[in-house]
């Protein structure tokens, strides 16, 4: 069966975890192209066929909330979830800056406590998934429902798009994703009777009648295999951006295809400073490696990325929570979540720079690094770091410049990345801010996507281009972790499951109990445990016993070196 495109390995990307940090980024920036050059023989975000239906559905929208009780509705889990929540926001915010309506809506998997920590296991419940939408549209008599899932497979967005079908009258349902449907997942989900692709071929069924929209441009595998965090997670914001702007926004003065080039000219100018960036990967490379943490600090949305970006490195990396975090200025006041301030549920919710200045600043050492994100930041916070003995980075944007200057020396690192899109005098007045924003956004998740993949690779967390100590925390992750460890030895799937099951129940001695257990039990199983993936590696390489496997890993936890040293 062919593998999900987002789940194979890229190619450009297989040497990635040997490559200098200024050749990272190089590798990251091929790859990224692909989202707007294609792959194979698709047209990544630029084919024809997905701009006429953005076009269509974009009119849709713009119908739906018109009238009263209408609104937008944007669902989806982890990184996806998140991506919603900053579209809502800020096209909220934008909405009520001209006493419009505010009617864009956002759902993730978990609630709000999942926009700042992994909370994958409330992905795999489709019930929970329709109950959710029920609930958030329960007053509206029209919603464009829009539910993102990357890998065309989170059993929670299935069950919401399963209610839309349910009812046509009240629900336009919309897919986004990044494999072709005929990929789409189809393995049984726990407690229901379809797959996600029975939903997705039902919804292709819909499309033809012009009752749904499926936008899953093929844009290539991720640079990290399956981090869906990255590739479609930027092309999932350029898509819901480019929709949202052309649904509340006629006279934008610009074509979508214009609009999108716009996108790929400032990945060319963030990409171009691949020196500059390469010394931001060394900086946090060099913390985590000597055990200091890294810190993002920023205002609004660039504070909002930053947060993003650090919480999938637990899943993603099986990093600590405290290893990269990321803080924004204002704290809740600044979110305008569904669930409110959230500070007191645990360290993990403290998200503000005045949380920051209090209870990390006056332990910060030598190993920290913190990274300002943008002017606005700077001027308040650059002051108070200036004699710390901390490492620190300044990240700001320009525009209109045609180089990239590197000013504040006695900052440590601080570049200033010179963006610049033709087509922006062109824009009219009453959108050419909100355009800048969205710009400045997708260019610095760009930028902290490079650092900490880059980071986490320095830390030998990646071998060739494979996560190998992903967190088996849900169901697409555990069967992601079997493929893995088939990966990297010769055995079959069974045999690859069942090291994983050693490593997960540290074992040598599977029981019957165990093996027939539902995954479910496997993932609340693996939920406390470290290095669960690289232990069922060595064990199914090696052949050798769980303790020492575990023995290897602790004299050396670069599984690369480890298994250079072992396998001839
Ligand atoms: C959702 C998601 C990812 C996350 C991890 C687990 O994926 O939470 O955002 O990085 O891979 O799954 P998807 O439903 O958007 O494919």
């Amino acid at each position: 069966m062919e593998q999900p495109i987002t789940e194979q390995s890229n190619p450009l990307s297989s040497n990635i975890d040997v490559a200098s940090s200024e050749e990272i980024v190089q590798i990251l920036y091929a790859c990224d192209l692909e989202i707007f050059h294609g792959w194979k023989n698709s047209q990544g975000i630029k084919d024809k066929g997905l701009i006429e239906k953005i076009e269509n559905l974009a009119k849709k929208i713009s119908n739906v909330i018109e009238k009263p009780g209408g609104g937008i509705v944007i669902s989806g889990c982890g990184t996806s979830g998140r991506i919603a929540f900053l579209t809502a926001r800020t096209f909220n915010c934008y909405l009520k800056s001209k006493g419009k309506e505010e009617c864009f809506q956002y759902i993730i998997a978990g609630d709000d406590k999942a926009l700042f920590t992994s909370i994958e296991l409330a992905e795999d419940d489709p019930v929970v998934g329709a109950e959710k939408l029920n609930q958030v549209c329960k007053e509206k008599a029209s919603v464009v429902y829009i539910g993102v899932t990357c890998g065309l497979s989170a059993p929670f967005v299935a069950g919401q798009l399963d209610l839309c079908l349910s009812q046509p009258e009240k629900y336009t349902p919309v897919l986004i994703g990044f494999n072709p449907v005929e990929l789409a997942r189809n393995l049984d989900i726990e407690k229901w009777d379809k797959t996600f692709l029975q939903v997705a071929q039902n919804l292709e069924i819909a499309e033809k009648q012009q009752k749904a929209f499926i936008l899953n441009p093929v844009i290539g595998p991720e640079p990290i295999t399956g981090s869906s965090r990255m590739k479609s997670g930027t092309t999932t914001r350029i898509l819901l951006e480019v929709l949202s702007l052309f649904a509340i926004q006629k006279d934008i003065k610009l074509s979508i295809e214009e609009l999108m080039s716009m996108y790929e000219s400032v990945c060319n100018c963030v990409y171009k400073q691949s020196h500059h960036l390469g010394s931001l990967i060394d900086l946090a490379g060099a913390s985590l490696n000597s055990g200091g943490n890294i810190y993002y600090l920023g205002c609004e949305g660039f504070g909002l990325m930053a947060m993003i970006d650090a919480s999938e490195c637990p899943p993603t990396y099986g990093a600590s929570f405290h290893d990269i975090r990321g803080f924004v200025n204002g704290g809740f006041s600044a979110l305008n979540n569904n669930d409110g301030d959230l500070s007191n549920s645990g360290s993990q919710y403290q998200i503000s720079v005045e949380d920051f200045e209090r209870e990390i600043l006056p332990a910060i050492t030598s190993d920290d690094l913190v990274v300002l994100l943008g002017e606005d930041i700077f001027q308040r916070s650059s002051k108070s770091l200036l004699d710390l003995p901390c490492k620190k980075a300044y990240v700001s944007f320009q525009w209109d410049q045609t180089s990239t200057s590197s000013t504040c020396v006695e900052f440590g690192l601080a570049f200033s990345i010179a963006l610049n899109a033709p087509l922006m005098d062109r824009i009219s007045p009453d959108c050419k801010f909100l355009v800048i924003q969205l710009l400045e956004e997708v260019s610095l998740k760009w930028v902290v996507n490079s650092l900490s993949t880059g980071a986490h690779i320095l830390k030998g967390k990646v071998c060739q281009n494979i996560m190998i100590d992903v967190k088996v925390s849900n169901s697409k992750l555990f069967h992601r972790a079997v493929g893995i460890v088939q990966n990297y030895s010769s055995l079959s799937h069974e045999e690859s499951c069942h090291c994983l099951l050693k490593s997960i129940y540290d074992t040598d001695i599977l029981t019957e109990e165990q093996t027939s257990a539902p995954v479910v039990s496997h993932i609340n199983a693996a939920s406390q445990k470290l290095m669960v993936v690289p232990v069922a590696i060595l064990i199914a390489k090696l052949s050798c016993s769980i303790k020492s496997a575990k023995e290897m890993i602790s004299c050396q936890p670069v599984l690369r070196k480890v298994l250079m040293n072992y396998v001839n």
